[in-house]
C-alpha cells in the first residue's frame, strides 16, 4: 500500500492524478486546501491537496535472519498530516471516498453549509465558518449533528464585534440608507422610545424635502408625539437647527433615501452631514435585501464612515445570513432591529445570539 500526497488546481484534477498514479482502488485519506509557502502564497489562489492510500499491498517479508532492532521497525508510510477540515474543498468528492470515520462528519457539515447559503450566507464564508465549528468539535463527537450546531453558533457570534449596550450613545445621530429600507419608520420608533419611556429630551430633523410626502409623514409622528421637528433645506440650516435644538438630549436625522447607484446624490449628502463633526451616521439596511445587493450597498455608503448598522424587516426575511457576511467584512456593531411596521413597538436592540438562532433556525437531524 502507498500513501501519497497530490496537490492540484482543483478537486477533480487531483482525483485524477490519484487514480493515474494509483490506480482506480485508490481511497482518498484527507482532503485539505493549502496555499504556496511564504508570502507569494498568500497573493495566489488556493490549491487543492489530496492524500490518498492505494496501489499494490505491502508484500510480506520472511526473516531469514534473526533481525536488528532498527531493522524490525519497517520505515512504513508517512502518517496522514493532522486533520484540517476541508468542507469546500470535498463538496464535489462522492462520501465513498472518503474513509468511513469522516463520512457522517463531513455529511453533517455539509448539510450546514447548505443550509447557511440557502439563508443568504455566502458560500466561502459558511464552509470557512463550519470548518472552523469542526475543528473544535471534539474528536468523540464529530458525528453528533447538535455538537457541530453548537460549535458553528460559537464561530457565527465570533463575526459580532462587541457592541455598548445602549446603541444610541451620543446625542446627533443621522440616519441613512437607500430609500425604502424604513428610516423615517424607524425614526419614529426610536423617538418615541426615547422620549416616552427612556423620558429624554428627542429633538427630529429631516433633509429628506424631496418628496413632500416625507416631510408629512414626519410632521404626524412628531405632532402625535409632542416633539420639534425641523425641516433643513439647505446644508447650512443643519448647524442653525442644532443650535436651536441645543437642549435636546438626543437628536434624530432623517435624510432623503439615495439609490446607492446615485454617486452624485451621495457626495452632496456627505457635504451637508460633514459640517457637524458631532453627528454619528446610522447607516439603515433592510434585511430583505439580495446578499449581493446588500453589500454593494453597504459599499457604496462607506464614505459617509457610519458608525453602526441598523437592519429592519426581520419579520419578512429568512435570508438574514446575508446579515453575517457584513459582519465579517465591516466588523461594524449593530445597534437596532426593526421587525415590523408598527410604531413604537416593533423595534428592539440587536441581539447577536438571536440573529444568528434566526440564521440557523432550528438543529439539524442529529
Ligand atoms: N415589514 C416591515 N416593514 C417596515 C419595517 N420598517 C419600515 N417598514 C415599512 O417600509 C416602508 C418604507 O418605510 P419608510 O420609513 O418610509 O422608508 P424610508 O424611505 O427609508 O424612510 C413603509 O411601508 C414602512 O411601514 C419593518 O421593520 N418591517
Ligand atoms: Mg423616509
Amino acid at each position: 500500500m502507498r500513501i501519497r500526497r497530490y496537490v492540484a488546481a482543483s478537486l477533480p484534477a487531483a482525483v485524477a492524478q490519484v487514480k493515474k498514479d494509483l490506480g482506480p482502488e485508490a481511497v482518498i485519506l484527507e482532503v485539505r486546501r493549502v496555499r504556496a509557502p511564504g508570502l507569494i502564497g498568500w497573493f495566489r489562489p488556493r490549491r487543492v491537496e489530496v492524500t490518498a492510500a492505494g496501489g499494490e499491498p505491502y508484500p510480506r517479508t520472511e526473516a531469514t535472519s534473526c533481525p536488528s532492532p532498527k531493522a524490525s521497525t519497517p520505515a512504513g508510510p508517512a502518517p496522514p498530516p493532522a486533520a484540517t477540515w476541508a468542507v469546500g474543498a470535498t463538496a464535489l468528492l462522492p462520501t465513498e471516498l472518503l474513509p468511513e470515520r469522516l463520512r457522517r462528519p463531513y455529511a453533517l457539515a455539509r448539510e450546514q453549509v447548505s443550509k447557511l447559503v440557502q439563508r443568504g450566507v455566502r458560500l466561502e464564508l459558511a464552509q470557512e465558518l463550519v470548518e472552523r465549528a469542526l475543528a473544535n468539535v471534539p474528536e468523540d463527537r464529530l458525528a453528533d449533528g447538535a455538537a457541530l450546531t453548537e460549535s458553528l453558533r460559537r464561530e457565527m457570534l465570533r463575526l459580532f464585534p462587541s457592541s455598548p449596550p445602549e446603541p444610541l450613545s451620543g446625542r446627533v445621530f443621522a440616519f441613512i440608507g437607500p430609500t425604502g429600507v424604513g428610516k423615517t419608520t424607524t425614526i419614529a420608533k426610536l423617538a418615541a422610545i426615547y422620549s416616552l419611556q427612556k423620558e429624554k429630551r428627542v429633538a427630529i430633523l429631516t433633509q429628506d424635502t424631496y418628496r413632500i410626502a416625507a416631510v408629512e409623514q414626519l410632521k404626524r409622528y412628531a405632532e402625535i408625539l409632542r416633539l420639534p421637528l425641523e425641516v433643513l433645506f439647505t446644508p447650512d440650516d443643519l448647524p442653525a437647527a442644532l443650535e436651536r435644538q441645543g437642549q435636546a438630549d438626543l437628536i434624530l436625522l432623517d435624510t432623503a433615501g439615495r439609490s446607492p447607484k446615485q454617486g452624485m446624490h451621495l457626495a452632496e449628502l456627505r457635504t451637508f452631514l460633514g459640517r457637524c463633526p458631532e453627528i454619528q451616521n446610522v447607516l439603515v439596511l433592510s434585511a430583505t435585501t439580495k446578499p449581493d445587493d446588500l453589500e454593494h450597498v453597504f459599499e457604496r455608503f462607506q464614505p459617509l464612515h457610519p458608525s453602526q448598522l441598523l437592519f429592519t424587516k426581520l419579520d419578512e426575511t429568512t435570508s438574514v445570513g446575508s446579515i453575517l457576511n457584513l459582519m465579517a467584512r465591516a466588523k461594524m456593531p449593530v445597534g437596532y432591529v426593526t421587525n415590523g411596521q408598527n410604531v413604537p413597538d416593533d423595534v428592539e436592540v440587536a441581539s447577536p445570539e438571536r440573529l444568528v438562532d434566526m440564521v440557523l433556525g432550528g438543529t439539524p437531524d442529529a
